[in-house]
């Protein structure tokens, strides 16, 4: 009983947190989004991508979630964007309160779009809310096409999901279309992106559906 209260709580002041994040986004019309994927699926090399493929249309600025160390920052630092690393230090994921204290190391009226890479896990990043507008989760060919069908809260969840590495489709026995209908059956509705960042073939399709995601936020 005493755990179920504790875990609770902790969801609820999760939640709270989330809540004045979300808010600090609406006022300025930042389009903050959640980036899920397992370890190694692609989630820094796509921001590179997208940093790349947005500049100087948009400006973007990444929170990055790691256990420990600052690769993935030094790699998005290189790519031209502002960004904060943010240390789990054994946590499996972010929660609202860490994203609200690497928010005070960035200059939120100079961002157009924050994504916040989270710690490479399919599974505890689904029950934490950073208030984002949206999860975005990536899967990657080399990963195999049940991990829809495995991992089904996360899909559930998404607001978009990436198909990465296709150029390593004939490699594998990935099946791009039994992937998708997994997808379909969790989250009919989803806008689903199949992409290879080491080729850019795809590439486009994304960029431009979250460039007009955050016109459409920035409307509102
Ligand atoms: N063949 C191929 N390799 C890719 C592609 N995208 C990323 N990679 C490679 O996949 C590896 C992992 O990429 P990362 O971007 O570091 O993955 P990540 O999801 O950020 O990993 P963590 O932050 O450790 O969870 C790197 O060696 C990338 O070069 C792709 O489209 N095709
Ligand atoms: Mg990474």
């Amino acid at each position: 009983m005493t755990e179920i209260k504790v875990l609770r709580n902790i969801l609820a002041a999760n939640e709270d947190r989330a809540a004045q994040n979300r808010a600090r986004f609406g006022v300025r019309g930042l389009l903050a989004v959640n980036l899920i994927a397992s370890p190694g699926a692609g989630k820094t090399t796509l921001l590179e991508r997208t940093i790349a493929g947005l500049s100087p249309r948009l400006r973007v600025a990444v929170i990055e979630g790691d256990i420990t160390g600052d690769h993935d920052a030094r790699r998005i630092a290189a790519a031209g964007a502002a960004v904060v690393q943010v240390n789990t230090e054994g946590g499996c994921h972010l929660d609202a309160a860490m994203v609200d204290r690497a928010l005070g190391e960035l200059d939120l009226d100079a961002v157009d779009i924050l994504v916040i890479e989270n710690v490479g896990n399919l599974v505890c990043p689904a029950e934490f809310d950073l208030g984002e507008a949206f999860k975005a989760v990536v899967l990657s060919a080399p990963e195999g096409d049940d991990k829809p069908a495995k991992y089904p809260l996360i899909f559930s969840e998404a607001g978009a999901v990436v198909v990465n590495k296709t150029d390593l489709l004939a490699a594998t026995d990935f099946d791009l279309a039994k992937a998708e209908r997994d997808i379909r059956r969790i989250n009919p509705d989803v806008p689903l992106f199949p992409l290879s960042c080491r080729t850019g073939q795809g590439l486009d399709a994304w960029l431009e559906w979250l460039a007009a995601r955050r016109a459409e936020y920035a409307k509102h």
